[in-house]
């Protein structure tokens, strides 16, 4: 407490000053209480000379008092962010950066136990292809469930780019439900995005190819190889997908890229980009050009437009074939029903984000220094008036791109995602430039137009942005995110002159925290992401996400939200056997497991049912059991069970793995295997 006064002293003064820290000067002084610009006055003493020790210029203190957020004090928003080929979900406290915890999805974590249980266990089986098991995945977008566009905080989904897949996880327990395998392909990208009432579960398949199973060899690439989008249908009830109430639309072989669902005007509609409409088939011979080169031969690409409203009623109506046992509307179908349209986008586009209000679409070009923004009204009077350019060589009709086209604002090299502020202002990547453009929406700031106002470099090839509820109806303005893909001079030094050299070859990707709420972007904090490539990031406010602390009931299943019939109360612990099957029924409180000692017979097939009974907020108790790889996480009034064929005889010492009391160390025991 007694350092209270002074903290509160530094804090109050430095904010007096906030408004003369915009521009720093160097160097800085914080010694006289000098008027001139940059130099931080009114700062007391003490907080004066920790800045001027530390080098700190005005603006890093202004920065500092931005994003601290002291111990003790919570965060007022929540970023849950991709792992990228960690294959798992990371939320990261806003404005503090602070990391909360790392969502086991696609690959085991063993901390949360996920993928050693067999409840967590049949999930990872559930994501199998052809009966392989998989250990990672690739995840790209996160999307929070919405209700009439805005977050509601109650689910999170996924995508696996690698292997096509999408992950449902529950907020309440921050746990991951469900994993789902496209029958269709075995890669996506334009995944997960979702409509305002999380109806559907959109995921754009990225490299075309042969459906699932079949081969084909690169010569038979235009009649063989196939996209798809896929609408999976989310049961609100169930906190699941419905598989059997889920379709998919063919599409032609390009490859298919981001997508985004429409929203206010454009409800009922999806977005996708695609690349490679050259249909390129990579180098067959010496003299073949590299995809790289191929597929960025056509002047223009095609954002494809998907009535999705339109596809569920055809959907509904039988008006579909099975492939692999799932319904998928050919393409003939899609063009003739009024599914799907085509409009140009310049040379290789990548993002596509509709706005705030929906009645726009930008579209960012990696290859080309526009955004292209394109008005679901002047779409939609084109279609309804046939206003076509021809078709594709699958007869999709093409809409004249100056037809579709709102407005192009260049912006710089590489742009490439865009989110969304509450004052009219979208906010794009630039990959190559390495900055954040921020641009007006002319039909949202009249008095400004489409233009570019400003931008701010990062630290660098800014892949995604995320911004506070950014990509919602209601943006809530203030922080931005950029996602940069690397950090060269961030997080490493000059060896030579004895500095930290830096974390060895592998780099983390370097996020940076942008105050957006002035006239100016400030850069106003550097996170390193040492565990993934985070690609996407929503971030969602604090306050409106309800999740549990404590599992509502003892012996609670968190996978059907219900009491196991495997649930083991206090005083009913016991093993029982039947045969060469033996069953464990334990329980685990501070700081104990009941049974301790555990006698089977070698090649008994053992099931292990564990239940933590404390109901302290904190009270969590692990699991770990040497030689026969187990790792559980027990949270308070969580039920866990895992099977295994005790195929090793010996003592094997099990124990609690989290530090849950004094006595800790002590909550072990010993599972004995007879010869
Ligand atoms: S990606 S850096 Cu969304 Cu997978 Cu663009
Ligand atoms: Cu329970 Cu440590």
């Amino acid at each position: 407490m007694r350092r209270g006064p002074r903290l509160l002293c530094f804090l109050l003064s430095a904010a007096l000053v906030l408004s003369a820290c915009s521009k720093p000067t160097s160097p800085p002084s914080f010694e006289s209480p000098s008027p001139a610009s940059g130099t931080v006055t009114g700062l007391s003493a003490d907080a004066a000379a920790i800045a001027s020790e530390r080098g700190l210029s005005p603006a890093d203190v202004a920065a500092a008092l931005k994003t601290y957020v002291p111990s003790g004090k919570l965060d007022e928003a929540v970023m849950f962010a991709s792992g990228g080929h960690s294959g798992q979900v990371i939320a990261i406290g806003i404005p503090s950066m602070r990391i909360l915890k790392n969502i086991g999805v696609f690959t085991p974590e063993s901390w949360q136990g996920w993928g050693y249980s067999d409840e967590t266990r049949a999930v990872l089986e559930e994501g199998s292809v052809e009966g392989q098991l998989l250990t990672w995945g690739d995840t790209h977008h996160p999307n929070i469930s919405e209700t009439n566009g805005e977050y509601d905080g109650e689910y999170l989904f996924i995508n696996d780019k690698a292997n096509a897949r999408i992950a449902v996880v529950d907020l309440k327990d921050w746990e991951t439900k469900q994993i789902v395998k496209n029958p269709l392909t075995l890669s996506n990208h334009g995944a997960t995005f979702i409509d305002p009432n999380t109806n559907y579960i959109f995921e754009a398949s990225q490299y075309a190819m042969p459906w699932t199973g079949e081969y084909a060899w690169m010569d038979e690439y235009q009649e063989k190889f196939r996209g798809s989008l896929t609408a999976w249908k989310f049961d609100r009830a169930k906190g699941r997908i419905d598989v059997e109430q889920s379709f998919a639309i063919e599409l032609p072989p390009y490859w298919q890229d981001l997508c985004d669902a429409g929203k206010g005007p454009s409800d009922g509609w999806v977005f996708c980009n695609s690349i490679n409409t050259e249909m390129a088939t990579g180098k067959l011979t010496e003299d073949d050009p590299y995809f790289e080169t191929s597929t960025a031969a056509r002047d223009k690409d095609y954002l494809h437009i998907v009535n999705w409203r339109k596809a569920e009623e055809v959907f509904k109506a039988g008006n579909f074939v099975r492939i692999n046992d799932f319904p998928v509307i050919p393409i003939e179908t899609a063009v003739k029903e009024g599914i799907l349209f085509f409009t140009p986008e310049p040379k290789s586009p990548h993002g596509v984000d509709v706005t705030p209000k929906g009645e726009h679409i930008v579209v960012g070009g990696k290859l080309d220094p526009h955004v292209s923004i394109y008005s679901i009204k002047k779409i939609e009077e084109a279609i309804a008036s046939g206003n076509f350019e021809g078709t594709d060589p699958y007869g999709v009709p093409i809409i004249p791109f100056d037809v579709a086209l709102e407005a192009q604002i260049e912006l710089g090299i590489g742009p490439l995602h865009t989110v969304f502020d509450d004052r009219g202002y979208a906010y794009t990547s630039l990959f190559i430039d390495s900055a954040v453009a921020k641009w007006s929406i002319g039909s949202e700031r009249p008095e400004d137009g489409w233009k570019l106002i400003e931008k701010v470099p990062v630290q660098y090839n800014v892949g995604h942005l995320a911004a506070l509820e950014g990509d919602t109806v209601k943006p809530g303005g203030k922080y931005l995110v950029a996602l940069n893909k690397w950090s060269l001079d961030r997080f490493s030094g000059d060896a030579e002159k004895g500095e930290f050299p830096g974390t060895g070859p592998l780099l983390p990707q370097n996020l940076q925290l942008i105050d957006i709420s002035g006239d100016t972007m400030q850069v106003i904090y550097d996170m390193p992401m040492g565990i993934g490539e985070p690609h996407y990031a929503q971030i969602i406010k604090a306050d409106r996400l309800q999740s549990w602390s404590v599992y509502p009931e003892n012996g609670w299943d968190p996978m059907t939200h219900s009491v196991s019939p495997y649930a083991v109360a206090a005083g009913e612990e016991r093993i029982e056997r039947n045969g060469n099957e033996v069953h464990i029924y334990m329980t685990a409180i501070r700081s104990h497991f009941t049974p301790e000692n555990i006698v089977v017979k070698k090649g008994d097939k053992v099931h292990w049912h564990i239940t933590n009974i404390d109901r302290a907020k904190d009270a969590v108790h692990g699991f770990g059991l040497a030689a026969y790889n187990v790792a559980l996480s027990l949270e308070p009034g969580e039920h866990a069970d895992f099977t295994f064929v005790a195929d090793k005889e010996g003592v094997f010492p099990f124990y609690c793995t989290e530090f849950c009391s004094a006595l800790h160390l002590e909550m072990m025991g010993y599972l004995h295997v007879e010869p």
